[in-house]
Order: structure tokens, then C-alpha cells, then sequence
């Protein structure tokens, strides 16, 4: 193909060299080989001349966007959560969407059930005190945690990643599971995981360890705030590898604080990458950067997924995970 007649994209985040590559046999890329996000702002400019974005869950794609770049036809995210992106308006303007479902199930799942074990046995505060040269003697109840084993673990979402949770605390664990989710599993899903369907707020008691796998919306915003947490044990733990916004930062902060609940575990949070303060000085919290699809395999199956979808979107054939497939009808 004439080299000035391929399509233009823009990778807009420093990604893997192997994944520009691909893309460059096929488009005119332009990168913003950075790991700072673009403004709204400097997307519009980069984006003018552009008919595909390459974005990961960062980038704010608003139909204000969508409107001020005419010429695009396909924005690829390689994250599976896509509340930074307005879907309806890239559908009302042709825009092709499409995310990245599946490769990063089992690995974020695997790190979701690593942060709930952290938080339940208190592996890192565990770890500041003997660095710190704090420990000195054997005690009987020296950071006594929570059992995992036999224990029921809440989960709050039950999509692919729930599932995979669960899958790991039942067959691996011997946990008892309880769930809940907008829509409920046919009883054949129910009766192969053994998880019980609860409504939220019986979740919210029964659980000894929560964790929440929920996609980001309105409608699941501040789903977990002081009343939530006022419902659950004690002993309990909470754990979010959703999305920050789910759950009120400031609300669990305070209950941490006050031991209304044991410890909770946060991959991800309200406004990241700042963290809320409080957090910050609760000890009895496990924190990590918005890492759980963070293998190196996985993160590179998720950039060549967004690859494929581009591709595909924008020289032909079928993009395999597009979220509104229907502006490609003819
Ligand atoms: C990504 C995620 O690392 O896929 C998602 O939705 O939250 C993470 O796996 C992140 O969104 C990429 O920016």
C-alpha cells in the first residue's frame, strides 16, 4: 500500500516496542511513547488527522472528543473496563469501540485472591514491622489474621473474573461462596461454583472476606460506602480490584480506622493515582498501583488484543472484542 494513503493512528501511552511494530506494518503511527496520560486537550490535537486511538484505561474518551476528531473511526483500549470511554457517543458517530475481555481473567483474578490473603493474614503490615526492626520476641497472637480456608468469601460481580475468584476459593481454598451480581447465574453456573446468590446487603453480612469485581458506572458508584461497611463483621475484609469510585475511600478509610471492619486490600481507587490520605496512615490496609493485570504476559496479550481490534477495524475483517459492533453494518 502507498505509505501516504494508510491510515494514521496514534498509540496514545508508552506500550510494548513489539506491539508498535505490528501496528506499524499496517497504519502511519504516531506514539506518545510516555507513561504520563495525555490531556483532554492534547488527545484533540494529537488526534487530528487520526483515524484510530490506541488507549489504554487512562485516557478520557468524552464526545467532546469524539465530536472535535471527525476523522476517527476506531478507538482500541487494551484494559477491560471501559468507563473512561463514552460508548453512546461513539456509536452515535460511527466510532468503532473496543475493549479486552478474557485474556486478563485468570491473572487478575490470581491477583485479586493474592491481595485478599495479604489482607486477611496481614503479610504486609507484617513485613513494615520486621523491617522496621520492630520484632523482638515470638508472641502467641503476634499479627493473628483471619483464616481463608472454610471461610465464605463474598463476591461482589460475579462476570469472568468473579467467577475465576471464586473458582480459586472454592477448588483450591475449601471457601464457602456467596455472591451477587446485577443478573444472577443459571442455577447450572450456580450449582457447578456452589455459590449461593445473596442479595447485597445479605452479601454484606455474610461474608468474612468480600471481594468486589464490579465494572465502573453511575450506577456503581459509591456502591460500598459507611452503610455498606456498617453491615459487615467485624472480622470481615474487603478487597477492590474493580475500579476506584465503587467504593467510598473516605467511608472505608474511617471504618479501617475504627476497626468496624479487620483490614481491607486496594488495587485501585477514587481519583488514582492519588490515594486518599487516610489510607495512607491506616495500618491495617494492603495497597498496591492498580497491578492486577499486571503479569508481564498478560499486559502484552492485552496490547496485542487492542492491536488486533484496530487492525481490524480499520483495514478489515472482524474486531474481536468491539463493544458496539453494529457501526460497522453496512
Ligand atoms: C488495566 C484494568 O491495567 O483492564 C482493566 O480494566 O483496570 C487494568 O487491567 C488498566 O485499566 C489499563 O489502563
Amino acid at each position: 500500500m502507498n505509505a501516504s494513503k494508510r491510515p494514521r493512528v496514534l498509540v496514545a501511552r508508552r506500550i510494548f516496542p513489539s506491539v508498535v511494530a505490528r501496528l506499524r506494518e499496517h497504519f502511519e503511527v504516531d506514539t506518545h511513547d510516555s507513561d504520563t496520560a495525555l490531556s483532554q486537550a492534547e488527545l484533540i490535537a494529537r488526534l487530528q488527522g487520526c483515524q484510530g486511538v490506541f488507549v489504554a484505561g487512562t485516557e478520557p474518551i468524552t464526545g467532546e472528543l469524539i465530536a472535535a476528531c471527525p476523522g476517527l473511526k476506531a478507538v482500541c483500549s487494551m484494559a477491560v473496563g471501559y468507563n473512561n470511554i463514552d460508548v453512546p457517543a461513539c456509536t452515535a458517530r460511527g466510532v468503532l469501540v473496543s475493549n479486552a475481555p478474557g485474556v486478563l481473567t485468570e491473572t487478575t483474578a490470581d491477583f485479586g485472591f493474592a491481595l485478599m490473603m495479604a489482607t486477611a493474614r496481614r503479610i504486609t503490615e507484617s513485613e513494615r514491622y520486621l523491617r522496621c526492626g520492630e520484632w523482638t520476641t515470638w508472641q502467641v497472637d503476634l499479627f493473628a489474621g483471619a483464616d481463608i480456608h472454610g471461610a465464605t468469601l463474598g463476591i461482589l460481580g460475579m462476570g469472568r473474573i468473579g467467577q475465576a475468584i471464586a473458582r480459586r476459593g472454592a477448588l483450591g481454598f475449601g471457601m464457602k461462596l456467596a455472591y451477587h451480581n446485577r443478573s444472577r447465574l443459571s442455577e447450572a453456573e450456580e450449582a457447578e461454583l456452589g455459590a449461593r446468590y445473596l442479595s447485597k446487603e445479605a452479601l454484606l453480612r455474610e461474608a468474612d472476606h468480600l471481594v468486589i469485581v464490579v465494572p465502573y458506572s453511575p450506577a456503581s458508584h459509591h456502591l460500598i460506602g459507611a452503610a455498606e461497611l456498617a453491615l459487615m463483621k467485624p472480622s470481615a475484609t474487603l478487597t477492590n480490584v474493580a475500579r476506584g469510585g465503587v467504593v467510598d475511600d473516605a467511608a472505608l478509610a474511617r471504618a479501617l480506622h475504627e476497626r468496624r471492619i479487620a483490614a481491607a486490600g486496594l488495587d485501585v481507587y477514587e481519583g488514582e493515582p492519588a490515594v486518599h490520605p487516610d489510607l495512607l496512615t491506616v495500618p491495617n490496609v494492603v495497597l498496591t498501583p492498580h497491578i492486577a493485570s499486571a503479569s508481564g504476559p498478560t499486559r502484552l496479550a492485552m496490547c496485542e488484543l487492542a492491536a488486533s481490534n484496530l487492525i481490524a477495524a480499520l483495514i478489515g475483517g472482524t474486531p474481536p472484542t468491539a463493544l458496539n459492533s453494529q457501526v460497522l453494518q453496512p
